[in-house]
């Protein structure tokens, strides 16, 4: 039988691994150091659905040049070929940085690598990801905010009303918002005929 995928994208050091962690419950490896989750790992859950940890997509100091394509060719592989069989994806950003680091990037002539791995989720999925904006508890509740609104706002192309309930703000660290997240999860699954991956809720 073909494997069907419930897949977890994003940046090094987003997150994504915590994440899992936190609400699916599964022993994946977390560390401090972008590059924690070096190949793509498959998960079975009872559910039937086999949970993918991605690596992180993009520059992580100290990885050459070569590796870090061949890693971000990996996943947009994954991606394309598997397309019909990804149930759901999960994109995790850190959000307490997001416009700090656009803005280096865009000096540069740059899109940020969240909106634009986002979009191409949603175009080569046909499906509008699950956004999981992390770290909410790394600074004040106003800048989170204006992260947020810019945020939404670029992934939107304007239209913040077309990605409500898409985007849901986070921390694997202290646990806020985890179990909305948890909730759109089960929801989506259930809708499209899966089992919930999640123990009694
Ligand atoms: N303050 C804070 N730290 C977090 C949060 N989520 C994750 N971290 C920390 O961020 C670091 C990276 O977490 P991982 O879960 O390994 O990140 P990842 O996206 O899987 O990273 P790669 O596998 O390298 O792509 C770890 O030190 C985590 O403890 C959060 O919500 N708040
Ligand atoms: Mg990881």
């Amino acid at each position: 039988m073909l494997e069907e995928y419930l897949v977890f994208t994003g940046r090094p050091n987003a997150g994504k691994s915590s994440i899992i962690r936190e609400i699916v419950g599964l022993d994946v490896v977390t560390g401090k150091r972008p590059g924690t989750t070096r190949n793509i790992s498959k998960h079975p859950l009872n559910s039937g659905l086999v949970l993918i940890d991605m690596p992180g997509f993009g520059r992580i100091m100290g990885v050459s040049k070569r590796l870090e394509n061949m890693r971000k060719n990996r996943i947009i592989h994954f991606l394309e070929s598997n397309a019909q069989n990804i149930v759901l994806a999960i994109h995790v950003l850190d959000i307490s940085t997001f416009l700090e680091t656009s803005w280096r990037l865009e000096k540069k002539g740059i899109i940020s690598i969240d909106v634009e791995m986002i979009q191409f989720i949603a175009k080569t999925l046909r499906e509008f990801p699950l956004v999981a904006a992390n770290k909410i508890d790394k600074t004040d509740k106003k800048e989170i905010d204006a992260n947020l609104k810019e945020f939404m706002h670029r992934i939107s192309n304007g239209h913040i009303s077309a990605v409500a309930g898409k985007v849901f703000p986070v921390s694997a660290k202290t646990g806020e918002g985890l179990s909305a997240l948890k909730s759109a999860i089960h929801e989506k699954l259930v809708a499209k005929g899966y089992r919930t991956p999640f123990k009694a809720r």
